[in-house]
């Protein structure tokens, strides 16, 4: 059975507005939703204070499903919403609406009813379908398939105008006679992060929403304006939603018309939030994507958040959350999420340690410059790496190995299973950013971090090598640095510390330590050099720091790190001790250990394309970290000159563009596996293991490790 719109008010839907008023004005009334399984509510990453909830699925069809589940779990909803699943800008005005008939938002694709949407339609027997939105978004056919999988007594009906504006118009003018709403939100169609964020504000206040073009307001949408005569226009969205001229002319109708809005998606919800639902317990986050179906996972959302009386907040589909929906997280401390969609384990952790304090706005830093800003800075390094203890707190124990010039802590993480745990597993250390414009090695090392976390419990070769051995990543040895380098908004080609000596800033930390210092001719002693050693070795504190860490993991004698590498930019290349020479085997190395480091080089650089040779082959180096770690302890310890080879300009060289970092940090999974392997024994690799490792866990290497 099909029908054209019809303007309905049942007696459920008018007792169902006054409800949620009363439940307003009360406060502290359950909002009318049922109680989720507690398992899956059970103190998310061991919080005490904060829970999360998920809804997902493998598309925007599926989440929408599980909404509805939660919804009404035992099926019987009143109306059900039905939206375009590949263009449902018609169907967002239905948001408030459904929440204030307290139905479901369901999606269809436009031409045929998939089975498992069907399956719910079936669960939920609604005595109303309404489809939103035109032939060219849901097609006659879905109506009549919807007509028949449901009861005969169903009302399937379309909503529909001459577009997506002229449709919320029409759902307005169906839902509210004249001059019953006081107030009226409005959004841009082409906005609908802003349109579902204002969903739940909407409903809150018994309003509808109408929407707009972003530089046009239809006629439709004005006529609707002038019958509903509002007191007040809310026009949530900013100046590119929803252009300065398009608010001028609401306000001619509607005198009083304000803007709720911030400088972009995720300020607007965070705004919405902190406008109308300041208070609330729960909040609602739904990923955004690049492109505007990405906010799919928002719209069947809007009536359980408006159950709820919780705003909806966005979350991005990289891992740090943007500071507006942070921001907005710790004005609420929300107690529970409800969270639409898939969203990373490190981002639900920062929706958690937000919230139950964990987690702090880490100061303000310089942050990159706008074409590079997938680029982690120093506070979103910092709350990733918390975030990840968060997220696995029995692999990952995050700590400052000390402080630079400045003050800045030199964070890092201990990565293995059972990780409060002090084992005698082999070690293996990872470092970055003694430079400080070479910032894809930050990304190196935290992609190492995301890999040995969220491959645990997936990827058989991370967990054997997370249970057999202790991996520390020291993410940023050069803070001070990082932060000139970035200062401005632009970028400096800064590589030094920022200690000042002789009237100039900065000494090269990769020529203070204290194996060879200045022997050779690899460093300079003019302040004002590129590679100026410094007044003596170790007197950086960042040198020292991580001086101090190596030392500390001496146990009984035996230093625990065995293999080691430090992230430089750039010339693919994979660099072996000595530096301070170009005598391959000098006396002060064994001839088993350049073995070692031939084999281990060549391998790694097997696996990642990258160009093996001695580091001095490069050029002389003296008192330089992989020196001294090597004569120190032992360490096999190696450089890794990231992506890309030498170009011979500056920029593309040190400053390679965000885009290629997921290729380029993907790029050294293997190699960098590898080096965690050969911590179980290093001298294994050129075949003496029995000679050397003895009595030692040697871990018998997964498939493929070995290239
Ligand atoms: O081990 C090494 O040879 C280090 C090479 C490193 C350096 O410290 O000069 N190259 S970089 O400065 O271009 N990253
Ligand atoms: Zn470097």
């Amino acid at each position: 059975m099909m029908m054209r719109p019809r303007f309905r008010f049942g007696a459920r839907a008018r007792l169902l507005t006054a409800l949620g008023v009363f439940a307003l004005i009360c406060g502290g009334v359950e909002p009318p939703v049922v109680r989720a399984d507690p398992a899956q509510l059970a103190g998310a990453f061991g919080s005490s204070t904060v829970t999360t909830e998920r809804l997902g699925g493998t598309d925007q069809y599926a989440v929408a499903v599980a909404i509805s589940q939660r919804l009404f779990p035992h099926g019987g909803a009143p109306v059900v919403y039905l939206a375009g699943g590949q263009n449902y800008a018609d169907a967002l005005a239905a948001g408030p609406i459904a929440a204030r008939e307290d139905g479901a938002i369901l999606y269809t694709a436009g031409s045929s009813l998939t089975a498992a949407v069907g399956r719910e339609l079936v669960r939920l027997a609604p005595a109303r379908v309404e489809v939103m939105g035109g032939a060219s978004v849901i097609a006659d056919n879905v109506l009549d398939q919807v007509a028949t999988i449901l009861a005969p007594t169903t009302v399937v009906e379309r909503v529909a105008g001459s577009d997506a504006c002229g449709t919320a118009a029409a759902l307005s003018a169906r839902s509210f006679g004249r001059s019953a709403a006081s107030t009226v939100f409005v959004a841009s169609a082409q906005s609908p992060a802003d349109a579902i964020a204002a969903g739940p504000a909407a409903a809150q206040l018994g309003s509808p929403l109408l929407l707009v073009n972003a530089t046009s307001l239809p006629a439709t949408t004005a006529a609707e304006l002038v019958r509903l005569e509002p007191d007040r226009v809310f026009v949530v969205g900013n100046a590119s939603a929803v252009s300065d001229e398009v608010l001028n002319a609401i306000e001619l109708i509607v005198p009083e018309t304000v803007r709720v809005s911030g400088a972009d998606a995720y300020a607007t919800a965070g705004a919405v939030a902190a406008r109308f639902l300041p208070r609330a317990a729960t909040e609602v986050a739904a990923e955004v994507m690049a492109g505007a179906l990405g906010y799919a996972d928002g719209l069947p959302a809007v009536p359980l958040a408006a159950a709820r009386q919780a705003p909806i907040l966005f979350v991005p589909a990289n891992d740090v959350l943007p500071n507006p929906t942070r921001d907005a997280i710790v004005a609420a401390r929300p107690s529970r999420f409800v969270i639409a969609g898939s969203v990373s384990e490190v981002v639900r952790a920062q929706l958690v340690g937000f919230s139950d304090g964990r987690l702090t706005v880490p100061a303000p830093t310089p942050a990159y410059p706008a074409y590079d800003s997938g680029y982690h800075d120093y506070g979103e390094m910092v709350t990733l790496i918390k975030a990840t203890e968060i997220a696995y707190p029995t692999l990952v124990h995050v700590f400052s190995i000390g402080k630079s010039y400045e003050g800045r802590d030199i964070w890092a993480a201990k990565i293995s299973e059972n990780v409060s745990i002090d084992t005698d597993e082999p070690g293996v250390l990872v470092d970055a950013l003694h430079h400080a414009d070479e910032h894809l090695g930050v990304e190196q090392a935290l992609y190492l971090l995301a890999t040995l976390t969220s491959g645990y419990a997936t990827d058989p070769t991370v967990h054997q090598l997370v249970d057999s051995r202790v991996i520390w990543i020291v993410f940023a040895l050069n803070p001070d640095g990082w932060a000139y380098d970035l200062s401005g908004g632009q970028y400096h080609y800064w590589r030094k510390n920022r200690q000042p000596y002789g009237g100039y800033y900065g000494t090269d930390i990769n020529r203070n330590y204290g194996y060879r210092w200045a022997c050779c001719g690899g460093s300079s002693s003019r302040p004002l050099a590129y590679n100026f050693h410094g007044p003596s070795a170790w007197s950086t504190p960042e040198a020292r720091a991580l001086r101090d860490f190596v030392a500390s993991r001496v146990v009984n004698g035996v230093e625990q790190i065995k293999t080691h590498v430090t992230l430089h930019v750039n010339g693919e290349l994979i660099l072996y001790p000595y530096g301070y020479t170009k005598t391959a085997l000098p006396s002060d190395m064994k001839a088993d250990d350049y073995a070692v480091f031939v084999k281990m080089a060549q391998t790694m650089a097997h696996m990642n394309g990258y160009t093996a040779e001695q580091s001095s082959h490069l050029y002389i180096t003296d008192g330089d970290e992989i020196d001294w770690l090597y004569h120190q302890y032992g360490i096999f310890s190696f450089t890794f000159e990231l992506y890309p080879k030498e170009l011979g300009s500056l920029t593309a060289d040190v400053y390679p563009p965000y885009s290629v970092v997921a290729t380029q940090t993907a790029r050294n999974r293997g190699a960098l596996l590898y080096l965690i392997y050969a911590a179980g024994c290093p001298y294994a690799v050129i075949g003496k293991a029995a000679q050397y490792c003895s009595g030692s866990p040697v871990v018998t290497p997964s498939s493929g490790l070995l290239g």
